[in-house]
């Protein structure tokens, strides 16, 4: 017996690769949701902004709140404040709110940092991480192996994720943990914010087939409207309705996809999504000064921790981008495409150095900010000689 166990180990450890029929591990994904994104980023750089309904706007700039709100934090959604509204009317609701222009290029190298420490989390699949993000602020992370299926793990990874990006970044998120991407989604919503939620395969049923089918992730609301003409209410209606009718409403793959999805069923793998990622770094300043010395050293180090980044996993790069948050908290962004990908850290440096240049020559205001990001990473091909030129 004991024998024939240890066979069994070795050839599960020697062929964890093969589309396990025989040794296939319950998959574990994770889904993260920051909370009030952009809000909360601007309540943590600006204490004085706690306790207060704050507003992020898209301004038009034609006039004073003629923009349309980007998202709140909590407090402006109990005025019943909400994304896509007109700002005028969030103000109307509830006139004591502060309304903040959005600062997305901010917003992003914070996403940047954030999305790194999801990263580290994830299971390494054929060399690649079992990393997507989704947005500016989800991303699914595969912990199948890291757990061995095991979601009481899973729960602790977690909360070990949401500390991390509290202690880092001042900010909370919601988990949502399941057995495949549609599942976590849908879980991370359930307790939010702050929250954390595990949804294991025998509870699956009991979560998912109550629901109205408009929650089911990926049906909008020219489908829900269909599925509503039909008589499918809940998501157990649609999972008990014959595929063929589906399918001739939807077309088949549509319609296969409904019946499956109801079942709590999605084989697709979290795999990182080609070229959207990017790799940033932003840091204060020791004083907020216009010496290009000071600031050179700043970007320098900044630069570094970016190219060292890029070297740990084999990326190159084909675009970068300086940003710069003056003393009046004003920003400003200068981009570059290089007309090859590469990745040396001169070559990084003297863009960099090049677009400070520019800054430095147009601003009278003093930087308190700045940062660096490089985009349309790719895996390195060639060697590092003919990239280097
Ligand atoms: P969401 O995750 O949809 O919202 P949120 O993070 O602000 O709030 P929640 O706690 O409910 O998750 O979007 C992420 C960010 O994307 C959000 O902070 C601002 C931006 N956004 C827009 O700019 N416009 C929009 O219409 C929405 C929905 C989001
Ligand atoms: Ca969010």
């Amino acid at each position: 017996m004991l024998f024939v166990l240890s066979l069994f180990q070795s050839l599960k450890d020697n062929y964890t690769n093969l589309p396990g029929i025989f040794f296939s591990m319950q998959r574990v994904v994770l889904h993260v949701d920051m909370d009030y994104f952009f809000a909360a980023i601007e309540e943590r750089e600006n204490p004085e902004l706690q306790g207060k309904a704050v507003v992020v706007c898209m301004l038009s700039g034609r006039s004073g709140l003629s923009g349309a709100v980007s998202t709140c934090n909590y407090i402006a959604r109990e005025s019943g404040i909400k994304a896509g509204m007109p700002c005028s009317k969030a103000k109307k609701l509830n006139p004591e709110t502060v309304f903040l222009p959005a600062r997305k290029d901010f917003y992003t190298l914070v996403s940047d940092r954030i999305m790194e420490i999801l990263r580290s989390y994830a299971d390494v699949r054929d060399n690649e991480d079992a990393f997507e993000q989704i947005s500016i602020d989800e991303a699914f992370v595969e912990i199948t192996e890291k757990t061995g299926g095991d979601f009481n793990l899973a729960f602790n990874t977690g909360i070990r994720i949401k500390n991390e990006i509290k202690e880092k970044e001042q900010l909370t998120c919601s988990v949502g943990i399941g057995p495949n991407k549609l599942i976590a989604k849908m879980t991370s919503s359930v307790q939010k914010p702050d929250g954390i939620t595990v949804i294991s395969p025998d509870k699956l049923k009991s979560f998912l087939w109550p629901l109205k089918v408009s929650k089911l992730w990926g049906i909008g609301d020219v489908t829900a409207g269909k599925l509503q003409e039909m008589g499918i209410v809940t998501i157990k209606d649609l999972a008990e309705y014959n595929v063929i009718d589906l399918i001739s409403t939807f077309g088949k793959t549509r319609g296969i996809w409904l019946k499956q999805a109801a079942a709590g069923i999605d084989d697709s793998p979290v795999k990182e999504r080609e070229g959207s990622e990017q790799i940033g770094r932003i840091a204060t300043l020791p004083e907020d000064t216009l010496d290009i010395n000071l600031i050179s050293q700043l970007l320098d180090r900044l630069t570094e921790d970016v190219i060292s980044k890029l070297d740990s996993r084999g990326l190159s790069f084909r675009n970068v981008t300086v940003t710069v948050i003056n003393s009046k908290f004003k920003m400003y962004t200068k981009s570059r495409t290089l007309n090859h990908p590469a990745y040396s850290k001169e070559i990084l440096l003297e863009v960099t150095r090049e677009i400070l240049g520019e800054f430095l020559s147009e601003s009278r205001t003093e930087f308190r900010r700045v940062g660096v990001r490089v985009g349309e990473l790719q895996k390195r091909i060639c060697q590092k000689s003919l990239l280097d030129y």
